[in-house]
């Protein structure tokens, strides 16, 4: 005695009924209303379903999806607990925009599904999604990428290390039970993760008066004077987090690993930095393609305790919130060219502010070599620059100084669109969004 879902294939323009839509379904209805072509546009949609009787509801949302000539390409289902057959799904389909919104209203009228949502992807450009609004949301943007760990990449110099793996599975646990507002758990780095950072910290100790720019120096022997950045000990998160706290309102919180992107940016926008806890295996110090608390410390955090790049940084992380993927996209591409291996002219001469050379003295020196290809530096075509993130970068983009890369970073950031703007108010901790359209 199941309800049959019905099909009205020949309806061509939705009809309006009762059913009230969703706010992205709105701008899908209008989009094609506003040009009869849009309808035709090949979507991609992700459905949220909750299907009253399991999989026998399941098979039949999908054959009306093939009905419809629309393509399935992911798929999760979950056990209600509320229901005894209850199942909770999650559909990803692409379909012409038309039949999407038929299907929509379809599976609507259906009583064996207790509710249907459409989550917005591609371009039904999404006006509500979700991000975080504070800090304490960050619990839930620590995904990882999967790739290059010990555990799962044979060339990693960690994969035939049995001790090293399992002190980064101790790690990685320690980062994830982490909750907003714990202390940062305190590491007995042990005497091998020392001498690493020994050997990173001394080398990048010559270096720097003649390769580093001169923002990056200054905070470096304001934490040398602190007692902060020493050769034999590696810095804890927790009085690096304090530290930065005094100067520019930067805090740490412990991250597992690589982050994805969008995670990773928005967490710049409370002006925290999700940082890595383990230390690269003894037997490459000189690079590693991962980031690890050597890169975040030595690398990142001076500039962050700079004042006006500290505000730069807030102001990436909040055009990133509610950006899409390809928004997301771009804004990384930029990130991974400027704050991760930018360089920048300095009195004539090449300099590096990018933490990824600043923390791996080989990748420093190739930079600064005649090897790589070296470009100027503009937000628009810097944005579109495929990269690769195992070996030595290829290219890299040379700014006129670093205020300019800051000025044309930022001028480029502000004109991404969003159909909404943000703002922090710094006396709640939230971020606010106003209604620009
Ligand atoms: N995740 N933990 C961590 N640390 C980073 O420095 C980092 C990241 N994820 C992405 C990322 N950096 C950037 O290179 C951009 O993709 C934003
Ligand atoms: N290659 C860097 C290093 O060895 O310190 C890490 C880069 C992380 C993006
Ligand atoms: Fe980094």
């Amino acid at each position: 005695e199941h309800e049959e879902i019905s099909v009205d294939k020949s309806a061509e323009q939705p009809q309006d009924d009762d059913i009230t839509l969703t706010e992205e379904e709105v701008v899908l209805q209008n989009a094609i209303a506003e040009n009869a072509d849009a309808g035709l546009v090949s979507q991609k949609a992700a459905l949220v379903l909750r299907l009253r009787d399991g999989m026998t509801s399941l098979s039949r949302v999908l054959k009306i999806v093939e009905l419809y000539e629309g393509s399935v390409y992911h798929l999760e289902t979950r056990p209600n607990k509320k229901e005894t057959n209850g199942l909770d799904a999650l559909i990803n389909v692409e379909m012409s925009r038309v039949s999407l919104l038929q299907l929509i209203k379809s599976l609507r009228q259906s009583n064996t599904l207790e509710h249907t949502t459409l989550v917005g992807e591609d371009n039904i450009s999404a006006k509500n999604p979700w991000f975080p609004r504070h800090a304490s949301e960050l619990d839930d943007c620590n995904h990882l990428m999967t790739k290059y760990e010990p555990d799962l990449d044979m060339n990693h110099p960690g994969f035939a290390d049995k001790e090293y793996r399992a002190r980064r599975k101790t790690i990685a646990e320690i980062a994830f039970s982490y909750k907003y507002g714990d202390p940062i758990p305190y590491i007995e780095y042990t005497e091998t993760e020392n001498k690493t950072w020994s050997s990173v910290f001394n080398t990048v100790l010559d270096l720097m008066p003649k390769h580093a720019c001169a923002e990056y120096r200054k905070v470096f022997s304001v934490l040398q004077d602190e007692g902060i950045f020493v050769p034999d000990r590696i810095p804890q998160l927790e009085e690096m987090s304090n530290f930065m706290a005094r100067h520019t309102g930067f805090t740490l919180r412990p991250a597992a690993g690589l982050l994805t992107a969008r995670d990773f940016l928005a967490s710049l926008a409370f002006r925290i930095f999700q940082s890595t806890q383990y230390v690269r295996h003894i037997n490459s110090p000189f690079h590693t393609p991962e980031p690890d608390c050597i890169h975040e410390l030595l690398g990142h955090m001076p500039l962050l305790a700079d004042p006006s790049f500290a505000q730069f940084s807030q102001e990436i992380g909040l055009a990133s919130l509610g950006a899409s993927d390809e928004e997301i996209e771009k804004l990384s591409t930029v990130y991974w060219f400027t704050v991760e291996f930018g360089l920048c002219k300095e009195n004539g001469a090449v300099k590096a502010y990018g933490a990824g050379l600043l923390s791996a003295y080989g990748e420093l020196l190739h930079a600064l070599s005649d090897k790589p290809e070296l470009r100027p530096f503009e937000p628009a075509s810097t944005a579109v620059q495929p990269y690769q993130d195992q070996e030595y970068q290829p290219i890299y983009y040379v700014a006129e100084s670093f205020e300019d890369m800051k000025d044309k970073f930022r001028r480029w950031v502000s004109n991404m669109s969003r159909p909404f703007e943000v703002r922090f108010n710094p006396h709640t901790g939230r971020v606010e969004v106003l209604d620009s359209v």
